[in-house]
């Protein structure tokens, strides 16, 4: 059986906090619709669900979890949406995602005593994002727009973990994007790719992580 309709592709935005990803994912869903190309957002953490809500309430201190009880609901969060992703990208919609899996890994392997492999585990099976463009913020550019406010995980010895912890992905569909150009050039870089990538993959199966 053949499937006449093209899929969407998945098209993942990663970075350490303040990298500037929730703007550009908001930009590229603009840019793309414009182009009417059907697209959407997707936010992950989603606290709007009863799980994120959970880590809403653990990321403003207001509850204390165990780190790998934490990390199981983040990745939870996760597979709740994943039928989701799936019928939106067979329908045609290319999804563009404000972190996954990757800052699942980055974020729980930097703390003490929790170890990479164990973080990968959970988030096996989840859908495989099609490209995954990181946006590269220079430590001197983080220490720059630092103004972190009170959330767990918002402080600059943290996020330099995080940063180190986001090389062990270089692979080749994981592509690095300078995060302190220009908004509007970035926003154009990360287009192209955005557009090669759909086009790359429209007639391929979704892989799984
Ligand atoms: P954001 O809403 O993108 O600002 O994310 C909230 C914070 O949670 C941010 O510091 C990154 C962190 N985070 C995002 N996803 C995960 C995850 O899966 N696991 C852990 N431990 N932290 C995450
Ligand atoms: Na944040
Ligand atoms: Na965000």
């Amino acid at each position: 059986m053949t499937k006449s309709a093209m899929r969407g592709a998945l098209i993942v935005l990663e970075g350490c906090d303040r990298s500037g990803k929730t703007t550009q994912c908001a930009k590229l869903v603009e840019a793309l619709n414009n182009m009417k190309i059907p697209a959407k957002k997707i936010s992950f953490p989603d606290r709007s669900t009863p799980i994120g809500s959970l880590i809403n309430d653990y990321l403003a201190r207001k509850i204390e979890l165990p780190d790998r009880s934490v990390h199981l609901l983040f990745t939870a969060n996760r597979w709740e949406l994943e039928p989701e992703i799936r019928k939106q990208i067979e329908a045609g919609v290319t999804l563009i995602v404000d972190r996954y899996s990757y800052s699942g890994v980055v974020f729980t392997s930097a703390k003490q005593c929790v170890d990479f492999k164990w973080c990968c585990g959970p988030e096996n099976g989840l859908p495989k994002p099609d490209i995954v463009m990181f946006l590269k913020l220079s430590t001197g550019e983080m220490a720059k727009r630092s103004g972190f406010g009170d959330e767990r995980y918002e402080n600059i010895e943290f996020q330099h973990k995080v940063d180190m912890n986001y090389d062990k992905f270089k692979n080749d569909n994981f592509i690095q994007v300078d995060a302190a150009q220009d908004v509007s050039i970035l926003t154009n870089t990360l287009l192209e790719q955005v557009l090669k990538t759909i086009d790359t993959v429209k007639n391929q199966e979704l892989d799984d992580l």
